[in-house]
């Protein structure tokens, strides 16, 4: 492990202890077991990847200049809000999606016990964030705009989840609608405001940025998170599930993938009807007849083709970019998802 990762997981203990320590609330032994077990579950077991770009990102802002303590602390903490969101996001979302495993176990709702407790836990760790913001952050000259960050991609990323919910409804079940325009409209709100905006501005932010003068990064980082996107639906289907940690259930769930809109640019009339009678079924044998037909596709080709340019107009775009901090900075996000196998 890093010394970043280290340093960084020594800060989860303390903000996990100062939560279970919440004097706002009376805790019993149970229900500080349950949150701590709660916590332990699902914010812990991920890449991190977004919270530790956070530090990435302030570090390189910083032109590699070393942080102090306290620095280190509060970029970590920040860091930490973003996966304590992402735990929040992804305990609802595998509730929604109806999964059944996240990052090599079982979904929480799945656990004994747990069923649509889940629901609130859901609510507590987006609840977990503010109390970190406001005993950490309260008295910053950036804590209003920390938190209206944070209420903001909330509502773009909640937002995001509705469209991506509501394409999908039974009686509606309609092909026709899914494009490449509306694939990206989803994915813009659902993934890319949190996973990637979101570690960066607040890495701005805490260095005394005012986030209105960085729209061009904002633009770099969206068109990252839709490319980070399209390899999450990538490899729901053609992803190994132990790698991934989750087992795929775009084509059940009749979601507006990119390979499906993909699968119905490139089909024949033919192929078109193999498509309307089997995708969205909740059947193992129509799931296998869609894959077969994404195989007969090559939509592995067409991905790594994606991939290429997707990866070529980012560059371009970050190279465009005034300053090389801020030029670093985007590297190196880039960098960390390009050509992802998890
Ligand atoms: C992810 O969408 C979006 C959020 C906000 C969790 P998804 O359902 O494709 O994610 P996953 O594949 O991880 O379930
Ligand atoms: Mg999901
Ligand atoms: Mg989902
Ligand atoms: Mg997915």
């Amino acid at each position: 492990m890093t010394d970043l990762k280290t340093r960084f997981l020594q800060v989860y203990s303390v903000l996990k202890s100062e939560l279970l320590n919440d004097p706002d609330f009376e805790f019993t032994d149970d229900s500080r077991h349950w949150v701590e077990r709660m916590l332990d579950y699902n914010v812990l077991g991920g890449k991190l990847n977004r919270g530790l770009s956070v530090v990435d990102s302030y570090k390189l802002l910083k032109l590699g200049k070393e942080l102090t303590d306290d620095e280190m602390f509060l970029a970590c903490s920040l860091g930490w809000c973003i996966e304590w969101l992402q735990s929040y996001f992804l305990v609802l979302d595998d509730i929604m999606d109806g999964s059944h495993t996240r990052r090599g176990q079982p979904c929480w709702f799945r656990m004994p016990k747990v069923g649509m407790i889940a629901v609130n836990d859901g609510l507590i760790l987006r609840n977990h964030i503010s109390r970190i913001l406001k005993k950490h952050f309260k008295g910053k000259p950036y804590y209003v705009d920390l938190l209206d960050l944070f209420n903001e991609v909330e509502f773009q990323t909640t937002h995001g989840q509705m469209i991506d919910l509501i394409t999908t409804l039974v009686g509606e079940k309609d092909l026709s609608k899914y494009s490449l325009s509306l694939h990206r409209r989803i994915v813009q709100y659902k993934t890319a405001y949190y996973s990637f905006y979101l570690p960066v501005a607040c890495a701005l932010l805490m260095f005394g940025e005012n986030l209105d003068n960085h729209v061009n990064v904002k633009e770099t980082l969206l068109e990252m998170g839709i490319y980070f996107q399209v390899q999450d639906d990538y490899l729901d289907c053609f992803g190994d599930p132990e790698t991934i940690g989750k087992i795929g259930t775009d084509i059940e769930d009749f979601k507006c993938s990119w390979l499906v809109v993909k699968a119905l640019e490139l089909c024949n009339e033919d192929q078109k009807k193999t498509l309307y009678e089997n995708y969205g079924k909740d059947d193992p044998v129509c799931v296998a007849k869609v894959k077969e037909l994404y195989e007969a596709l090559k939509l592995q080709d067409a991905y790594l083709e994606y991939e290429r340019t997707s990866y070529e107009k980012i560059t371009n775009s970050i190279e465009a970019h005034p300053s090389k901090a801020v030029q670093a900075v985007l590297k190196s996000f880039l960098e960390k998802i390009y050509k992802r196998q998890e």
